[in-house]
């Protein structure tokens, strides 16, 4: 395994060849997970800082837990809302909306909520779209009526006290529907059009940089798979091993808002930002 900084202070190997690999490639697919955020202080899902409260995402994240108790999934949910508001793109989404600027052919597909790659993008003044950055597991800044299903960016924050105050659906039909967070939750469907797309980017990656993910959720873990069973290279950046690694051409073990600016090509004077 390849460590991120050498006791002499000089970049090591796995950087430059990650380098290497990045640069020659006609197409880049960059899986991203919690961890690229980490570095902004949004906490990730599992591993320290993954609990909330004495509760684990997988007890929350569930269709079935929002039915049991609507009120403690949108405090978990707003929680996380409010985080996230105070929270910044860090070098690693910065380094990455850079080089997708540059019109290297480098898509995005992420499983955040957290809308920081998009925010990254519009601070470098690209004009992200699904045709460069799909967002998996959707966003926390969207609602969605469990009734008629409409869709909303909702930003402002949303009062949990009581059952009562929690959203409802005024949209066109006015429906009165409860509202829930726009994202994914175990068990549920990912978006066809979305996982359909995100299949066809893998297939014709010539490398998949996957970054800050355990790689143990599904459907998503496999598009690096793919990648890889397509005749693609994987190159991986996590601070720890992953069911990934042992198939990883190059896998560095470092954090994302350090390592991730000096492989992208042409983004090293950013490196030591964070
Ligand atoms: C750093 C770092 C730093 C730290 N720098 N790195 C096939 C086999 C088995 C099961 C299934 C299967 N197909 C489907 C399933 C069921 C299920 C699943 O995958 N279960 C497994 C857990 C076993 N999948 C689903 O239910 C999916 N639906 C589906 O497939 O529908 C059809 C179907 C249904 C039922 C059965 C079969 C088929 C939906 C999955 C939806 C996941 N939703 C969540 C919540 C989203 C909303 C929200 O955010 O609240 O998505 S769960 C949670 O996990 C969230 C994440 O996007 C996702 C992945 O987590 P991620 O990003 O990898 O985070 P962590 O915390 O796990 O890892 C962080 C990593 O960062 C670590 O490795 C650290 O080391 C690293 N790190 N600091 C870089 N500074
Ligand atoms: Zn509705």
């Amino acid at each position: 395994m390849i460590a991120a900084s050498d006791p002499a202070g000089r970049p090591p190997a796995g950087i430059e060849r990650a380098r290497r690999f990045l640069a020659e490639a006609d197409g880049v697919l960059v899986l991203t997970g919690a961890g690229i955020s980490a570095d902004s202080g949004v906490p990730t899902f599992r591993g320290e800082g993954g609990l909330w409260r004495q509760h684990r995402p997988e007890e929350l994240a569930t269709p079935q837990a929002f039915a049991r108790d609507p009120r403690l999934v949108w405090e978990w949910y707003e929680w996380r809302r409010r985080l996230v508001a105070d929270c910044d793109p860090n070098s690693a989404h910065v380094a990455l909306a850079r080089w997708q600027a540059r019109g290297a052919g480098v898509r995005i597909v992420t499983q955040n909520v957290d809308g920081l790659h998009g925010r990254a993008a519009s601070d470098t003044g690209v004009a992200s779209g699904p045709e460069l950055l799909l967002e998996l597991h959707g966003s926390l800044s969207r609602t969605r009526c469990t009734s008629c299903d409409a869709r909303r960016e909702r930003r402002d924050p949303i009062d949990t006290t009581s059952a009562a105050t929690l959203p409802h659906c005024a949209g066109a039909g006015d429906c009165r529907g409860l509202l829930r967070p726009d994202v994914v939750w175990f068990g549920e469907s990912l978006d066809p059009a979305v996982i359909g797309a995100a299949f066809g980017w893998a297939e014709t990656a010539d490398v998949c940089l996957v970054v800050g993910t355990s790689a143990v959720v599904q459907p998503a873990a496999s598009l690096a798979a793919v990648t890889r069973e397509a005749g693609g290279a994987l190159v991986e950046v996590n601070p720890e091993p992953t069911p990934l690694t042992w198939r990883a051409a190059v896998s560095i073990r470092g954090g994302a808002a350090d390592v991730v600016p000096r492989i992208v090509p042409g983004d090293q004077p950013s490196a030591t930002s964070r």
